[in-house]
């Protein structure tokens, strides 16, 4: 596909959104942003729920690709993961289908696989195509975005990259974000990579930086195209120094999820 100039960033006021406002316009995007809640410094923003079908289709309208961010991002009651997460990304691949916008870049999670097995040391690293696993009920609505994703591709042509993103922070702050960590930088990368790479169809790529201790096959990232720069082991002494090594047997140290598998944090009512 010719490479997108407007892309609207959905969820640019939440952490990730925050950080990719200032990434990738020297990339050349020119940002279109929404979230339900304003966005700070940027007043021209949209600030529209996903329950809106009206705002979303003409948000979409004339871009050439959607980053879709917004949504619940930890766990919450089902009702809520339901409207936001799944009633809502549905409503937004409506919108792009109806307005023929060709290409979606949608934030899955990790936690789409959270309850699958950590490789251990000497092991091959996870591959994309492990069955889903969720955690939580905010790892199911990943599930679906990404088989929603993949239902649009085959009915209608609408083009997906999802990505599991590990932990996108500026910096990783446990031992288990040692082998997810997604540097804002390189998730900056990626997005650019799975917004220019050529025929995707949908493609499931997980999302880390070159971390020494990774866990995931980037092999369906580097297809895209995705290099990244960072690692997270010069952050290895301090972090492990502060928390020590998860405990042998706990959730940090079996799942991919981690705590997300027993004891998830959650959105305040
Ligand atoms: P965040 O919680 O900081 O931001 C999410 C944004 O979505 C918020 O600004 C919120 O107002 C907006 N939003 C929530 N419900 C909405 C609705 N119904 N309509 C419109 N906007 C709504 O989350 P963060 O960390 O920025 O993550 C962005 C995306 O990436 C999320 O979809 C999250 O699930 C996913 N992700 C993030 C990871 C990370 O490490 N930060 C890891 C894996 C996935
Ligand atoms: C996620 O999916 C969350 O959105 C983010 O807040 C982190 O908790 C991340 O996963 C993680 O697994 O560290």
């Amino acid at each position: 596909m010719t490479a997108p100039r407007t892309v609207l960033l959905t969820g640019a006021a939440g952490g990730v959104g925050t950080l990719m406002r200032e990434l990738l316009p020297p990339y050349g995007y020119e940002l279109r942003l929404l979230d339900a809640v304003p966005v700070p410094e940027a007043p021209e923003a949209i600030v529209a729920d996903l329950a809106d079908r009206a705002a979303l289709r003409e948000a979409v309208r004339g871009v050439d690709a959607i980053v879709h961010l917004a949504g619940i991002s930890v766990e919450a009651d089902f009702e809520k993961i339901m409207a936001a997460n799944i009633a809502g990304t549905h409503h937004l691949y409506e919108a792009a289908r109806e307005e023929g916008v060709r290409r979606v870049v949608f934030a899955s999670s990790n936690h789409a696989v959270g309850f699958a097995r950590r490789p251990r040391e000497g092991e091959p690293p996870l591959p994309v195509d492990v069955p889903h696993r969720p955690d939580t009920f905010y790892g199911l609505s990943k599930c679906f975005g990404e088989d929603l994703a993949q239902l649009y591709w085959d009915l209608y042509g609408v083009e997906t990259v999802s990505l599991r993103i590990g932990s996108c922070f500026p910096e990783p702050t446990s031992v288990r974000m040692l082998s997810i960590w997604l540097s804002p930088a390189d998730c900056a990368r990626l997005l650019h990579a799975a917004l220019t790479a050529g025929e995707v169809a949908h493609t499931v790529a997980y999302g880390s930086s070159a971390n020494t201790r990774a866990w995931w096959d980037l092999s369906s990232a580097r297809t895209l195209g995705y290099a990244p720069e960072d690692d997270s082991e010069v952050y290895a002494e301090k972090v492990i120094a502060e928390q020590g090594l998860p405990a042998e047997g706990s959730a940090d140290d079996l799942y991919v999820g981690g705590r997300f598998c027993t004891d998830p944090p959650r959105r305040p009512h």
